[in-house]
């Protein structure tokens, strides 16, 4: 097949999601364009079978506040389809890629050829973002006008449904992993490096925004370091990370926290870890722990969205409401109780990242392409007109 990826290039687990699909089913001979702004954090060597389509939205037109970014990307998509003979778009993330999709398809139908999308929802676009009345009724309305609509979990299908009036089907495909590049690696070297004499190492990833709640992880961490000498290592940037340090230097952490801001190489790190953190207040799904539970780190994390549907409480690591800051601390102090207990969390953590295998998902979104394409054959609309 001929797919476009429509996605946001930049860390955050929807353009990553996004990416790893489209090289994976690249992998597999399909024909994959990557439509966006900025070449997607991910993409970062050349792939048989993968192309790249900028969009241009030409900001500089002083008359411009904001570069009419939708409407650029439009054109582009009718564009990329138009001379690469796409079969499908998929949007990843629905605020504002669906209703632009939308237009795109209608512009195209206007010059006569009908190109289906399937729009993927991945979290914030729903719980968030989506949520707020400045963009519901367009994406709610987009949703609805999709030819296929997934959902990374079935608690964002489920969110989904309660926050929108929603007459479409919403199908769960989980995000997934590839073991190809994430598992673990001896990285003996790196771990002297940064735990010399042999201390725990604690790991968060994300984007340091508000809803990640970096500053539980520091107060977690504190609570660890009193009991046993710990590392904790704090990859990615974002609106909160000031604040994290600033909170670092009041409590006398500076020594055994390291801020490594955005990293390409998570394995690498990962490597290293013992215990994963991620005490969000809202996660549909929680890619970044399952990156980590591949890399058999077991998580410690809080219990809502869609983290259940990946940590295990007790298997792959714990659960606890959000900010039970004292409740995780005391979860990870039974991780790290002895060496048996943390080989048994880290080959726990290994066996449920297995479930999320690319090789199992990759087909079913494939299976889900032909079934949207074949659909859309039969209900396509017979005149250009509609
Ligand atoms: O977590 C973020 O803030 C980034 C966001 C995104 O859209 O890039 O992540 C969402 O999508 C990921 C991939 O499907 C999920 O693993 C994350 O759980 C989800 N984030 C939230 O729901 C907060």
């Amino acid at each position: 097949m001929n797919i476009g990826i429509v996605c946001y290039p930049t860390y955050g687990g929807s353009g990553v999601l996004a990416t790893e699909l489209g090289l994976g089913l690249a992998r597999r001979g399909h024909q994959i364009h990557f439509i966006t702004y900025r070449r997607p954090a991910r993409l970062s060597y050349f792939q048989e079978n993968v192309f790249f389509h900028e969009v241009d939205s030409g900001a500089d037109y002083p008359l411009f506040e904001f570069a009419p970014y939708e409407t650029a990307l439009a054109t582009k998509l009718v564009d990329v389809v138009e001379n690469n003979q796409l079969d499908l778009l998929h949007v990843h993330y629905a605020v504002p890629h669906a209703s632009v999709a939308y237009m795109a398809r209608k512009i195209l139908l206007s010059r006569g050829r009908y190109v289906p999308f399937v729009t993927t929802l991945h979290g914030t676009d729903i719980t968030l973002v989506g949520d707020n009345k400045a963009f519901k009724p367009t994406i709610e309305f987009a949703i609805n006008k999709s030819d296929g609509v997934t959902a990374v979990s079935e608690s964002l299908r489920q969110d989904t449904l309660d926050k929108f009036d929603i007459d479409n089907e919403i199908k769960v495909i989980h995000n997934f992993i590839d073991f190809e590049r994430f598992r673990k690696k001896n990285k003996d070297h790196f771990k002297k490096m940064i735990a010399p004499e042999g201390e725990r190492v604690l790991i968060h990833v994300s984007n340091f925004r508000p809803v990640k709640r970096v500053h539980d992880v520091i107060y977690i961490f504190k609570i660890i370091n009193d009991e046993i000498p710990s590392k904790l290592l704090l990859i990615g940037d974002g609106p909160e990370r000031q604040r994290c340090e600033e909170l670092c230097r009041k409590l006398s952490l500076c020594d055994h926290i390291r801020f490594l801001g955005k990293q390409d190489a998570i394995e690498e790190l990962l490597a290293v870890a013992d215990v994963f953190l991620l005490p969000s207040e809202s996660e549909s799904f929680g890619l970044a722990a399952l990156e980590a539970m591949a890399c058999e780190v077991p998580v410690v994390s809080s219990n809502v969205g869609g983290i259940p549907e990946v940590n295990i409480d007790g298997e792959t690591g714990f659960l606890s409401g959000v900010g039970m800051v004292d409740k995780m601390a005391e979860d990870i102090l039974k991780i790290f109780k002895d060496e048996d207990s943390l080989e048994t969390f880290r080959a726990g953590a290994l066996a449920q990242a297995a479930r999320f295998d690319i090789n199992e998902i990759l087909p079913r979104y494939e299976a889900y392409y032909e079934e949207v394409i074949e659909r859309s054959l039969i209900g396509r609309p017979a005149s250009p007109c509609l």
